[in-house]
């Protein structure tokens, strides 16, 4: 099942789901939706009339991105809608021709990532400035938070449901892009192995992005976060921890 959140992609919605049938005419698609100004909720509900295979939840207004994903992970967690979720954007940015190679992988490994910078990857009709942006933050979110993935900031990423499972997705804070990272840096605290693929990333052709300067802030704080708790992990299992350590006449010495 695709989980595909929208915020003002009424005019992208219907080209994608063309896009998506061609290529994976029977997977499911989840909508949410944060009651969006320019009815793209409405058109998902026209589009829904001939296709039965999609499912669409109306919030009560902009929510953010990672909840709405957090919403759709939780409810086919607790209802058992899917054996496998795979995140997906509505604005044409992630390739739905790449979905049965995403599929297929599923079925081998537990999380697969669509990933930008691995061979064969890439970004089309992105300014140098963007590339250098992305790839920077991308080395910096991987070096601080440890996680062996190449695109940590990657949308375009599939979860075996047993794994998400896992997960106290509850207890997640993020709304934008941190979301992503969020993700990723749980499911290696968990031991999970990834498998990462080349996609090429498109620009978004329509609408507009929603991207901020909280989002911002958030992505470029999360890994700090992550590092943070590394360090405090670290400690936490160090010899010593959670022993009380007084000296005493007798016995000078660390416990053992
Ligand atoms: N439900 C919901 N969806 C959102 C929200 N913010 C973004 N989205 C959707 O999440 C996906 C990714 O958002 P984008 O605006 O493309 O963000 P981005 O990819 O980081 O930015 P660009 O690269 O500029 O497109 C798109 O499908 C959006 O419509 C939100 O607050 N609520
Ligand atoms: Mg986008």
């Amino acid at each position: 099942m695709l989980i595909i959140p929208t915020y003002n992609e009424r005019d992208n919605v219907a080209q994608l789901v063309s896009r998506i049938r061609k290529a994976a005419p029977s997977e499911s698609i989840f909508f949410v939706d944060d009651n969006s100004p320019d009815g793209t909720a409405e058109e998902i509900h026209r589009i829904q009339q001939q296709d039965r295979r999609i499912r669409l939840l109306v919030r009560k207004g902009k929510l953010g991105y990672g909840s709405a994903c957090r919403q759709a992970m939780q409810e086919i967690v607790s209802k058992n809608l899917a054996d496998h979720v795979i995140q997906f954007d509505a604005d044409l940015s992630h390739p739905p021709e790449l979905l049965p190679t995403m599929v297929a992988l599923l079925r081998e490994y537990p999380v697969v990532v669509g990933s930008r910078y691995v061979s064969g990857g890439g970004t089309q009709n992105w300014s140098v400035r963007r590339r250098w942006l992305s790839s920077g933050a991308n080395l910096y979110a991987r070096l601080l938070t440890g996680v062996p993935v190449h695109d940590m900031t990657a949308g375009f990423v599939g979860y075996q449901t047993s794994v998400l499972r896992e997960l106290d997705l509850q207890v997640f804070r993020s709304e934008g892009y941190a979301f992503l990272m969020e993700m990723k840096f749980n499911l290696h605290q968990r031991a999970v192995s990834f498998c990462e693929f080349p996609i090429v990333f498109w620009e978004r052709a329509g609408g507009n992005s929603k991207f901020s300067r909280k989002i911002m802030l958030e992505g470029a704080r999360f890994p700090l976060k992550a590092f943070w708790s590394r360090v405090n992990r670290k400690r936490d299992h160090h010899p010593y921890a959670g022993v009380a350590w007084e000296p005493t006449a007798e016995r000078g010495t660390k416990p053992t």
